[in-house]
């Protein structure tokens, strides 16, 4: 019985259903003579040049399956690492099913979800943050957040961890160097210049910490939620910002009860909209005190809000209520009527749902309040919540060696938690070897005294 991590894995590459063409793939060291022993064309494929595609049949108890194009990629010069074998068959559910079921015949095993990247990692091919952008660049729904997924894909993050993993590498070597010499005292100015370089660590792991949100964003959109008194119109700028009739519109109050999310692609950014039961401040039934407590809920979790008043009626009474700590925007709704003497003088935006006009200033005021935000939204490198523990943790760690240092704790101390910041940045690119790195930079390190 091969070991878990080498048997020969086959999945189908390609999303079940109908289509042209699909891919089943091999992958192992027997991926090969699997494929010798079920295809037959010109050359076996242990025979074959790698990369090139040769037309065959698959065969299985000596029925032919399918006419396939088979390719042969030899490790490690292929996405696992090991050697593999593409077929591209037809793309009918069967037919599919039929090659896939021959390679397992044959010898492969079923692979898991993942597992072709899980191998392409486990073999040096890619770092876990390369491995992550893979299911991001799938899932991807805008064009911000495939490129985002396609830098990661590209190691941009990997190569800022590496830069951080060498900066702190570089740290220990420096404070360790005063534990092989315990009768040397750090002289200020070494110790000042140990500061500044902690501290510049610190910055770069703050920057990379930064852009969780903006990477939260990315994968899952922005979070606006649509909040205002019942019947100022909500759910009719949801239904405008989506294009459809999403939510029910009606001119009785308290018509939403529930929330309703939906996703639109605005120019390229994904907004997670959100509409919400009406605010009113009579008692009411318990079904709409629920509502109003999923409204609060999503506004506490929005990265915008879009408050929505009827301009033709006076100004609510919970108008103003909410604190302002999530940036919002005021929108005057149902502008195509007469406006009521309350809103004389306000600069909001003006908008009606019923006409239209107002909603393409809207889309800009909406992208305005966006790029102002801390998020940058053309900057592509973004963490996801793994790294973020990992760097969360780092940081920390470099928070309690920078106080060992100040309080002229011993060197061992400092060295001590500096390498736990070490250990905890390597975890977002996977890598646990940290000995190896350092020997290999103390081999080529001066101690210069
Ligand atoms: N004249 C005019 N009427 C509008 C406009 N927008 C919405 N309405 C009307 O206002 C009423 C309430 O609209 P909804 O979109 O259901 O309002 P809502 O805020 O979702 O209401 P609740 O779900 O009850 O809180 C409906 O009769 C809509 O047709 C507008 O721009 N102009
Ligand atoms: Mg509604």
């Amino acid at each position: 019985m091969p070991n878990e991590n080498t048997a020969t894995i086959a999945a189908v590459s390609t999303p079940p259903g109908e289509g042209a063409i699909a891919l089943v793939r091999l992958s192992g060291p027997e991926a090969i003579a699997v494929a010798d022993q079920i295809f037959r064309g010109q050359q076996r494929p242990s025979d074959a040049a790698p990369h090139f595609q040769q037309l065959g049949e698959i065969v299985q108890d000596k029925r032919i399956i399918d006419q396939v194009l088979l390719t042969v990629h030899r490790a490690p010069a292929s996405y696992t690492g090991e050697d593999v074998v593409e077929i591209s068959c037809h793309g009918g559910v069967l037919v599919t099913a039929r090659v896939w079921e021959a390679c397992l015949q044959a010898g492969a095993r079923a692979a898991r979800p993942g597992e072709f990247t899980e191998r392409a990692f486990l073999n040096g091919k890619m770092d876990l943050t390369q491995a992550e952008a893979v299911i991001d660049l799938i899932r991807a729904q805008t064009d911000l957040a495939l490129r985002s997924a396609a830098e990661q894909l590209e190691g941009r993050l990997g190569e800022k961890i590496t830069g951080l993993r060498e900066a702190l590498v570089g740290l220990i070597a420096n404070i360790e160097a005063y534990i092989d010499f315990p009768e040397d005292d750090i002289e200020p100015d070494v110790g000042a210049a140990f500061l500044a370089r902690l501290d510049a660590i610190r910055l770069q792991i703050d920057a990379l910490l930064a852009t969780a949100d903006q990477g939260r964003i990315f994968r899952e959109g922005v979070r606006v939620v649509i909040f205002g008194a019942t019947n100022a119109g909500k759910s009719s700028l949801l239904n405008r910002l989506l294009g459809f009739p999403r939510a029910i519109v009606s001119e009785t109050p308290g018509t939403t009860r529930d929330t309703i999310e939906e996703v639109v692609n605005l120019r390229g950014i994904a907004l997670r909209l959100t509409d919400t039961a009406g605010f009113r401040v009579t008692e009411t039934d318990a079904v709409e005190n629920e509502g109003i407590a999923r409204t609060e809920r999503s506004l506490a979790n929005a990265d915008l809000v879009l408050h929505v008043v009827d301009a033709s009626a006076p100004r609510p009474a919970h108008f103003g209520r909410r604190a302002e700590e999530v940036p919002d925007l005021l929108l005057l709704n149902k502008s195509d009527l007469p406006e009521h003497s309350d809103w004389a003088g306000s600069e909001a935006l003006r908008i009606s749902c019923t006409s239209e006009d107002g909603i393409a200033g809207l889309e800009d005021a909406i992208l305005g309040k966006i790029s102002a935000q801390r998020w940058d939204v053309l900057s592509a490198v973004a963490i996801n919540a793994r790294h973020r523990d990992c760097l969360r943790r780092a940081l920390a760690a470099c928070d309690v060696a920078r106080d060992a240092f100040t309080q002229n704790l011993a060197p061992e101390l400092v060295a001590v938690d500096l390498r736990g910041a070490l250990q905890a940045v390597g975890e977002v690119v996977g890598h646990a070897d940290m000995e190896k790195i350092l020997d290999a930079l103390f081999a080529t390190f001066c101690i210069g005294k």
